[in-house]
């Protein structure tokens, strides 16, 4: 039984973004509309570029399912492209001078050729089409043991979101995110992201943010303390780093546990006997600042994952940079960008969120067939029920 894990392939102006994901077990029904609609939601939001407008991503299973349902083979699935156009030097044309910010020098170097196109092709955050489509597909494994991810935008340059994410709240605030063209649920705070990145683009700028994933419903236990690499919010924050154009992670309340002190940081525990048959056991919390993470393990709170976005590295004012040709200085190279991916990033992050913790649940409880997960998953919690043995 392979542990699960996704590889993606192809470049932003190639045939199209693969995605190849192994060890999902069979039986698990895939939900194409769900996966089509985390597709359409990642080429939207206030300040995307002229891209958007061409592609229409939709995910092509080539392999691993029948009838609707998984069968335990390995899981090809396709994003074709539209703009697909890499052998046609006259429309993909060599760029020399590396755009600060982007992998164009450190790429060019890399690879030893001085045409950044190279590199771009790859590096572009196009590939995030192949991620999200693996992510949406490991939420339909996920949605059968009750588990749900809700992603949004906190923030937008300065202006922050300062809304509280319950499980009692978060469909509501899902409702408002999706009335929401820079997915941020509160109204409060929504104008002033969309005025930030309206002034970027005036000033030929680009903006960056903070995006936020909330999981609920986590049974205890998933990732261990036992092996520095199966703990989970490890594995959660080098999901979330290896986003394109991502600076920082935070779980819970990341870098603000270390302005406080401990009787600040620590939720005091109770016990709750009306919620014994929830995944949390009765186990409950006055406060969340762990993120539903403590020893690299879900503690039945809703987990919390913070990522911070720099700007998009394209600007239509280019900064200073050379030309890789000559070496003599020069303005960046220009192409056809966003002035914000804020909201993209935020169904990215949620998608390889959701992924890491499908991936944590089948460590626990994996099985080569779903009833054999839930088998797994149900004798957990009934053993757990009878402590003390
Ligand atoms: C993107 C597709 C790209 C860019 C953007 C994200 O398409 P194109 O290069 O054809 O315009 O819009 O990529 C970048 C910002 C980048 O730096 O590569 C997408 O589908 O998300």
């Amino acid at each position: 039984m392979p542990d699960l894990k996704y590889r993606t392939a192809g470049e932003s102006h190639g045939k199209g973004l693969y995605a190849l994901v192994e060890g999902m077990p069979a039986g698990v029904p895939v939900d194409s509309a769900f996966i089509d609609n985390e597709l359409r939601r990642r080429q939207g939001g206030y300040g995307r570029g002229g891209r958007q407008k061409i592609e229409t991503d939709r995910a092509e299973f080539q392999t691993g399912v029948r009838l609707g349902k998984t069968i335990g083979s390995p899981i090809t699935m396709l994003v074709p492209n539209k703009d697909s156009r890499l052998d046609d030097l006259s429309a993909t044309p060599p760029l020399h001078r590396p755009r600060p910010g982007h992998a164009d020098l450190a790429g060019s170097v890399k690879w030893l050729t001085t045409d950044c196109r190279e590199t771009l092709e790859r590096a572009s955050a196009r590939e995030t089409a192949a991620r999200v489509a693996a992510g949406a597909l490991s939420r339909c494994l996920l949605r059968e043991f009750g588990i749900e991810v809700f992603g949004f935008v906190r923030a937008v340059g300065p202006t922050e979101s300062k809304i509280a994410v319950t499980p009692e709240n978060w469909r509501d605030l899902l409702a408002a995110r999706e009335a929401s063209d820079v997915y941020c649920p509160d109204p409060a705070a929504e104008q002033g992201m969309r005025d930030f990145i309206l002034a970027q683009k005036q000033n030929q700028d680009t903006a960056g943010g903070i995006v936020e994933a909330h999981v609920f419903n986590c049974p205890i236990g998933l990732g261990s303390c036992m092996t520095w690499d199966g703990r989970l919010d490890s594995r959660l924050a080098a999901a979330v780093m290896a986003i394109q154009a991502f600076k920082g992670v935070e779980i819970g309340l990341g870098f603000e546990t270390a302005r406080r002190p401990g009787s600040r940081v620590h939720d005091e525990i109770a016990f709750d006997p009306s919620k014994k048959n929830t995944p949390s056991l009765g186990f409950v919390r006055g406060s969340n600042n762990a993120g539903g993470l403590e020893g690299g393990m879900t503690n039945g709170e809703p987990v919390l994952v913070r990522g911070a976005m720099k700007p998009i590295s394209t600007l239509g004012k280019p900064l200073q940079s050379i030309d890789l040709n000559t070496k003599e200085p020069s303005a960046a190279g220009w192409e056809r960008s966003d002035i914000s991916a804020i909201s993209a990033a935020s169904v990215v992050m949620e998608n390889v969120v959701a992924f890491e913790i499908a991936r944590a649940l089948l460590e626990k409880f994996g099985g080569d067939s779903l009833p054999e997960v839930r088998a797994n998953y149900q004798s957990y919690l009934a053993a757990a029920r009878r402590l003390p043995v």
